[in-house]
Formats: structure tokens, C-alpha cells, sequence
């Protein structure tokens, strides 16, 4: 173009001017066409949940994709034999597998993952109703390994070779894939897929379908590989060596939530000869996929269970008089070798925490509780700490108490199950892998697990049986009484809808947002606090707390009010309950002891990423995670496009050189007018 305009200025002008023109209309057409072109062919997928990597000390586990994301042909799997078609007979491979629910097994898992050749990727529908013989993708013995038992302390007990606690795990959830793995989350968008599949791949009588062809494109792709110690290690000499460093890993953390029925002095210790019981249960869950990790019975029915305990305790009339005070702690990350349990107990040991060790007078522990068959709650302890006399004693007379407060309450039967029999997993292994306590774990079962969702996507409300009759309003439903339990309000907001009346108007105003239209979610995350941490925390704050009359600056730094000290106390300005008409909030100041105490893996505050004695989980940070689908042309086809483009392309070539070659025979270039002499 250069060389054209080079001639005079006329032929300059006017190639200008097509110049403007020609790309004019390229913007034009890239503006209205360009756009709508892309929206015709792919419809993205709206209500997907990845699997992605996280990394401990040794490996890695989870899916990843290639970083331009991986495509393949989509072939519904609906029954076994389906699956003949994508590993050997299909002659358009690589396929994207749409399996059904029902089939996501460790068995169906191997054979695709025996052949990743021909397998670019993988999205699993919902089984509805969840499948019958049950599915737990974790594995049979949980945290094995950052429990109390080990080869050298009750090797009988290590490596669950009593019992198999989660006996229905096929650790898939523990596996490395190489291929993405979405979950679909919506029926109808699985039919929008499932019906594009029909329309153009189905394949009839075994004979090859014709092209274009329904393919999907999944893009998940993890920066981090191999295990923690790998990429902590890059990430710290990025940081030490520049100002940008790219961080490709980040620990699993987030806040244990605490409080104490008499409130203590958080900025010192306490005296030695101080006692207190610990009530504990867990806060987090996970399943396969990424922050889906309902935990109805693995996690919530125990943590509600917990506030509920608590919130009955506060109203007792007597607790000034009590000899000991409690702690109702709620412990995050357990799910992944115990990190808030083991953190607390670090922090504890290098006197980081208000109550020590030595203070610890008992220990009761909640775990998995809904799912009694019969009325049974059945009390775990530990075999191995109770070889030591005072121990067992103490123990002894800590199950006698539990029995005789039981014996009061109908509902419940509590039992011993066989004394030999080793702890569950459970928060209390931490605390006696540093010191002979003496504890009780509360669970639904004797031996193995009751729930046969273990941490999966089908760990929901269904599976503890709180149902609500169709056709209620979200009102209606916080405050119907199910059969599962009277700590329905609590459960309703957890399982079923966060957002709702009485959530909003125990947060405070930032955090309203939090509250999604779905069940939370408890998977343990990066960014924290999480939505569960917060609400907890506040549910905590006011089943156990007193509404002051401090106004919004009192509460925000209530030092200078005489009576109020925020060594003892939380204050919290949240949004309140909505006024008579229901038109507006009125704000309110909440007193409370419920805090938040840092739980992130003590492997991290060490710099010990191949610590084997405290949890190492990383998750690896990713830029692009979406779903796709759309239509591909043949190989033959897109083959075609190629070559025709090319020949276009070098014709186009010819022609500029041409054009060029004779550029002043072609633009003829007019005299200047002055210097026209006739
Ligand atoms: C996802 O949302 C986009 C935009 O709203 C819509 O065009 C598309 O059809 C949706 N995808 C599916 C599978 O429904
Ligand atoms: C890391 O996770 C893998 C997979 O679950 C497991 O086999 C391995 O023992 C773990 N490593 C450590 C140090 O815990
Ligand atoms: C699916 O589509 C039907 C009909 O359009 C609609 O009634 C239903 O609510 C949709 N389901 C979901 C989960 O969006
Ligand atoms: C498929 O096979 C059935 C019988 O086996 C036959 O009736 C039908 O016409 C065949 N369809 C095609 C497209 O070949
Ligand atoms: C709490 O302990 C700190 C440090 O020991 C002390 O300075 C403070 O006065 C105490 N507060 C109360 C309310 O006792
Ligand atoms: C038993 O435990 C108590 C307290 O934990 C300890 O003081 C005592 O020394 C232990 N006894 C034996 C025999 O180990
Ligand atoms: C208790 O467990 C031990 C060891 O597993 C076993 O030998 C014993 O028979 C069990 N006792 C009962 C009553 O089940
Ligand atoms: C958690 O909170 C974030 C905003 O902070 C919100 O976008 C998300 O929907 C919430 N998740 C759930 C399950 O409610
Ligand atoms: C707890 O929440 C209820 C409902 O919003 C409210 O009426 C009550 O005052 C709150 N109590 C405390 C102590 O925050
Ligand atoms: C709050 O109530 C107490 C007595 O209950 C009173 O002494 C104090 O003045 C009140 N404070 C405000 C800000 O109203
Ligand atoms: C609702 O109540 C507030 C104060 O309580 C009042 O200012 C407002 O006018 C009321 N609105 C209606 C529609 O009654
Ligand atoms: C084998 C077969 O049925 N292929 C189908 C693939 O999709 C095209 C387009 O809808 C159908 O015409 C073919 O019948």
C-alpha cells in the first residue's frame, strides 16, 4: 500500500480514501457480524462445576484440561455397553463422554481412563434419585495417616485395619485424571446437549453419523503440577526474585469459628487450673467437584446439632454456677487431613490461643448424626489413651455422665460400642496425637459409616430425610417443623435456601451477598472466610449473644462505653430483623464470644511443605473454567477450508505483486497544474 500511495498525490488521495472504506466496512462486519457469528455456533454451558487440581506433599489429584481447553465429539453414555462405541468403534475420536450419573463409577472410570487417547473430556449428569446402591468418591479410610494411629502408636488401629469406616469409597476423588471432568448441574441444560446430540451424532444401526457433529469444548487448565512442594517452592522463589511474582498454588485455608459459654479474656491466657469442656464438630465437606459440597449428614446435621447444644446451654439458667466452662468450637478444612484441629492444637501448644492443652478437661465431639436407625447415638473413644488408669477413669466417668444426662431425653438411646473398637476419623485424634485427653466421639453409627454419600454431590437434604410439602412458600418452609429435627430453621438455611428472612438479618450488611438462593456450600476454598465460616459465626452470635443498644459507632469500638470490653466480647452491627410493615431493616448491635481463629495448615506457617505430620493440600489457581458446545465440520471438510483459504491467499499475494509491479502504469500520475505548458 506504501508503495500505491508512493505515486502522486491524487492516486495517494484516492487509495486513501478506499483505504478508509475497505476498513470500514471490515469494522462493520466485525462489529454487527463478527459477534453474532460466534453466538450462533457456540452455546455456552451455564451451570457447570469443574474438578480441579489440588496438591498435597507427594502428588497431585484432580482433572485439568490442555490450556487452549479440549474438544471432542459428544457421545451419550446411558448404559455400559454405550461406552464400546467411545473406546474402540466410534471413528471420530477424541469424544467427549456425557455420562450418566449412575455410571460414574471407579469401574467405568478405569476403562476411560485406560484409553485417554480417544477421551478429551468427560460431564456427568445428576442421577435423580441418587443411585440406590450409594457413591462416595472419597476414600474407605479418611485422613488415614493424620489421625492418632499409626505403625508405631496402635499399628492394629492404623490404616483403618479394624474397621473401614467409609467401606462404599472408591477414592475417585482421589485420583489424578488428565482429562477436564465437569459436572452439569441443570436437567434441562443436559437435554440441550443431550438434544444436539440427537439431532446430529446419533449413530443408527452402528454405521458412522454424518458430519457437521455436536462437540463440546471444556477448558479447565491448572497452573500447578506434580505436588505442594513443588509449587510452593516456585511460587516463594518468584516472590523473592520479582516484583510480580505468578503464584500458581495456594493452601487450603479459611477460620475456625469458636465461643465460650462464659466469656474469657482473649488477649491473655488462661490459669492453668482453669477447666474446660470442648465441644467439637466439623464445618467442611467436599465431593468431587469443585465447591459443590452439600455435607448434609457428613458435615451440617452435626454443626446445627452443635449451635442448637449451644444455644441451649446460653438459655440454661444456671451457667454462672457451672464448675467448667465450655468451648463449642467448629473446626474447618477437616475434610483435608484435619487443618483446623491441627492448627488449633499448634496454636494451643505454642500458647497462640487464649485456652491451653493443660485446660482441656474433656473433650465431646459430634460427628455424622442424623442417620439413626433407631434412636441410638453410639459414644467412640480411644483404646489406646485409656491403657493409662487415670485416663480410662476419667473417660469412664465422662461416658456415665453423657448416659445419665441421656437417660432424660426420649429421643435418644446412647451406647457403647465395643471397647476395643479404635476412633473414628475425628477432631479428637488431633488433640491426643498431643495429649492424653480424655474424649467422646457422637456418631449414627457403631461401626462403619450410615451415609452412603460420604462427601458427594448427593449428600443433600434428601439424604437425611428434611423434606418440605411442595408448594410452600420460602417463609412457610424456614419455619416448618420437619420430621428430622425441631432445629429447623437452621437446617432449612444450610440445606435448602441461605437466603433467607432470618439469615439476612443476623449478617451484617456487607456480607448480604453471601446468601445464595441455594443450599451453602462447605467446601473449605482459598478465599476465606467462605460463606459457611460467616454464617456460622453469626448464627453462633445470636443464638448465644444479647442484642445491645450501642449505636453503629459504639459497636464498631465500644472501648470507650463503661461495661462493654471487647477482650471478653464480639461486637457485630448487623442488618436486623425487618420492621412491622416489612418495608426496612432495623440494624442492631449483637454482644457475643463467637470468634474466628485462623485455620490454615501449621505445614505453612513452618515452611514445611513436605510435612507429613500436618495437612499440605493446596488447590492450583487457573485463569479460564468454562463449557461449550457447538458443531464441527469433518476433518475432510475443515481440510477443504484450509486449502481453499491458502489458494485465496496466495492469489491475493499474485495479484498485490502484479499490482505492485505496475503500480505507475496503473495509477497514472496527473502533473502538478502549474506545471501544465501547452
Ligand atoms: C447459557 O446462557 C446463554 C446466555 O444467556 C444462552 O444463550 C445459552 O443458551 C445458555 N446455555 C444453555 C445450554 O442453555
Ligand atoms: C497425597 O495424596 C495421595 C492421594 O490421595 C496419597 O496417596 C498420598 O499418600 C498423600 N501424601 C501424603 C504425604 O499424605
Ligand atoms: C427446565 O425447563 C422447564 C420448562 O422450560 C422449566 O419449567 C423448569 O423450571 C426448568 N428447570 C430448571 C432447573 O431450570
Ligand atoms: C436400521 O435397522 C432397522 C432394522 O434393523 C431398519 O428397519 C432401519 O431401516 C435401519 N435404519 C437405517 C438408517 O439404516
Ligand atoms: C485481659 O488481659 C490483658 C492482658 O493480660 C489485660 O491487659 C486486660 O486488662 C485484660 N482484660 C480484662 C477485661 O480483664
Ligand atoms: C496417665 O496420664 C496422666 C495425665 O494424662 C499422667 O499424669 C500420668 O503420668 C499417666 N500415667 C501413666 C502410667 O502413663
Ligand atoms: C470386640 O472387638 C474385638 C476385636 O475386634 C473382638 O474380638 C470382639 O469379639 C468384639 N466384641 C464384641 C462383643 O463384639
Ligand atoms: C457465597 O458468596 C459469594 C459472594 O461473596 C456469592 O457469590 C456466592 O453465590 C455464595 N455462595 C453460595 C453457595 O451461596
Ligand atoms: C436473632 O435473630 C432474631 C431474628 O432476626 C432477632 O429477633 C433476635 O433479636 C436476634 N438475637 C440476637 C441476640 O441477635
Ligand atoms: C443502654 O442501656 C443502658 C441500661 O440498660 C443505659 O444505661 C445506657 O445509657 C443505654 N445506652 C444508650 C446508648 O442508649
Ligand atoms: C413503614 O414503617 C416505617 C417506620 O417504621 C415508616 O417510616 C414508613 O412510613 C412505613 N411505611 C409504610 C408504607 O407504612
Ligand atoms: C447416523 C445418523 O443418524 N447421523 C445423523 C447425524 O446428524 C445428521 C444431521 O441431523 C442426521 O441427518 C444423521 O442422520
Amino acid at each position: 500500500m506504501a508503495t500505491a500511495g508512493g505515486g502522486a498525490s491524487v492516486a495517494y488521495l484516492g487509495c486513501r480514501d478506499l483505504l478508509c472504506l475497505l476498513s470500514f466496512c471490515v469494522l462493520l462486519a466485525g462489529l454487527c457480524g463478527g459477534n453474532s457469528v460466534e453466538r450462533k455456533i457456540y452455546i455456552p454451558l451455564n451451570k457447570t462445576a469443574p474438578c480441579v487440581r489440588l496438591l498435597n506433599a507427594t502428588h497431585q489429584i484432580g482433572c485439568h484440561s490442555s490450556i487452549s481447553g479440549d474438544t471432542g465429539v459428544i457421545h451419550v453414555v446411558e448404559k455400559e455397553e454405550d461406552l464400546q462405541w467411545v473406546l474402540t468403534d466410534g471413528p471420530n475420536p477424541p469424544y467427549v463422554v456425557l455420562l450418566e450419573g449412575t455410571l460414574f463409577t471407579r469401574k467405568v472410570m478405569e476403562k476411560l481412563k485406560a484409553s485417554t487417547s480417544r477421551i478429551a473430556g468427560l460431564a456427568v449428569s445428576l442421577a435423580k434419585p441418587s443411585p440406590a446402591s450409594g457413591f462416595s468418591p472419597s476414600v474407605q479410610c479418611p485422613n488415614d495417616g493424620f489421625g492418632v494411629y499409626s505403625n508405631s502408636y496402635g499399628p492394629e488401629f492404623a490404616h483403618c485395619r479394624e474397621i473401614q469406616w467409609n467401606y462404599l469409597g472408591n477414592g475417585l476423588a482421589y485420583e489424578d485424571f488428565s482429562f477436564p471432568i465437569f459436572l452439569l448441574e441443570d436437567e434441562n441444560e443436559t437435554n440441550v446437549i443431550k438434544q444436539c446430540y440427537r439431532d446430529h451424532n446419533l449413530s443408527q444401526n452402528g454405521s458412522a453419523p454424518a458430519f457437521p457433529l455436536c462437540a463440546m469444548q471444556l477448558f479447565s487448565h491448572m497452573h500447578a503440577v506434580i505436588s505442594t512442594v513443588t509449587c510452593m517452592r516456585r511460587s516463594s522463589i518468584q516472590s523473592t526474585f520479582s516484583i510480580n511474582p505468578e503464584i500458581v498454588c495456594d493452601p487450603l485455608s479459611d477460620y475456625n469459628v469458636w465461643s465460650m459459654l462464659k466469656p474469657i479474656n482473649v488477649s491473655g491466657t488462661l490459669e492453668p487450673d482453669d477447666r474446660v469442656v470442648v465441644a467439637a464438630t466439623q464445618l467442611d465437606s467436599r465431593s468431587f467437584f469443585w465447591n459443590v459440597a452439600p455435607g448434609a449428614e457428613s458435615a451440617v446435621a452435626s454443626f446445627v446439632t452443635q449451635l442448637a447444644a449451644a444455644e441451649a446451654l446460653h438459655k440454661a439458667p444456671d451457667v454462672t454456677t457451672l464448675p467448667r466452662n465450655v468451648m463449642f468450637v467448629f473446626f474447618q478444612g477437616e475434610t483435608f487431613d484435619y487443618i483446623g484441629s491441627s492448627r488449633m492444637v499448634y496454636d494451643m501448644e505454642k500458647g497462640k490461643f487464649p485456652v491451653q492443652l493443660e485446660n482441656i478437661d474433656s473433650f465431646v465431639e459430634l460427628r455424622q448424626v442424623a442417620l439413626r436407625n433407631s434412636l441410638k447415638l453410639w459414644m467412640h473413644t480411644d483404646p489406646m489413651s485409656q491403657k493409662n488408669e487415670s485416663v480410662r477413669n476419667q473417660v469412664e466417668h465422662l461416658l456415665t455422665t453423657l448416659e445419665k444426662s441421656g437417660a432424660g431425653i426420649p429421643a435418644i438411646i446412647l451406647q457403647r460400642p465395643n471397647q476395643s473398637q479404635p476412633l473414628p476419623p475425628s477432631s479428637l485424634q488431633r488433640f491426643l496425637r498431643a495429649r492424653n485427653i480424655s474424649g467422646v466421639v457422637l456418631a449414627d453409627h457403631a461401626t462403619i459409616f450410615h451415609n452412603r454419600y460420604y462427601q458427594s454431590v448427593y449428600d443433600t437434604a434428601e439424604n437425611i430425610n428434611v423434606s418440605y410439602p411442595e408448594r410452600q412458600s420460602p417463609e412457610e418452609d424456614l419455619n416448618f417443623v420437619t420430621d428430622t429435627a425441631k432445629v429447623t430453621r437452621l437446617l432449612y438455611g444450610f440445606l435448602v435456601r441461605a437466603n433467607n428472612s432470618w439469615f439476612q438479618s443476623i449478617l451484617r450488611q456487607d456480607l448480604r451477598s453471601y446468601l445464595g438462593d441455594g443450599p451453602l456450600q462447605h467446601y473449605i476454598a482459598v478465599s476465606s472466610p467462605t460463606n459457611t465460616t460467616y454464617v456460622v459465626q453469626c448464627a453462633l452470635a445470636n443464638l448465644t449473644g444479647k442484642v445491645t443498644n450501642l449505636t453503629r459507632e459504639q459497636c464498631q469500638d465500644p472501648s470507650k462505653v463503661p461495661n462493654e470490653n471487647k477482650d471478653l466480647y464480639e461486637y457485630t452491627w448487623v442488618q436486623g430483623p425487618l420492621n412491622s410493615n416489612e418495608t426496612e431493616r432495623l440494624p442492631q448491635c449483637v454482644r457475643s464470644t463467637a470468634r474466628l481463629a485462623r485455620a490454615l495448615s501449621p505445614a505453612f506457617e513452618l515452611g514445611q511443605w513436605g510435612s507429613t505430620e500436618y495437612s499440605t493440600w493446596t488447590e492450583s489457581r487457573w485463569k479460564d473454567i468454562s463449557a461449550r458446545i457447538f458443531l464441527i465440520a469433518s476433518k475432510e471438510l475443515e481440510f477443504i477450508t484450509l486449502t481453499v483459504g491458502f489458494g485465496v491467499l496466495i492469489f491475493s499475494l499474485v495479484i498485490t505483486y502484479c499490482i505492485n509491479a505496475k503500480a505507475d502504469v496503473l495509477f497514472i500520475a496527473p502533473r502538478e497544474p502549474g506545471a501544465v505548458s501547452f
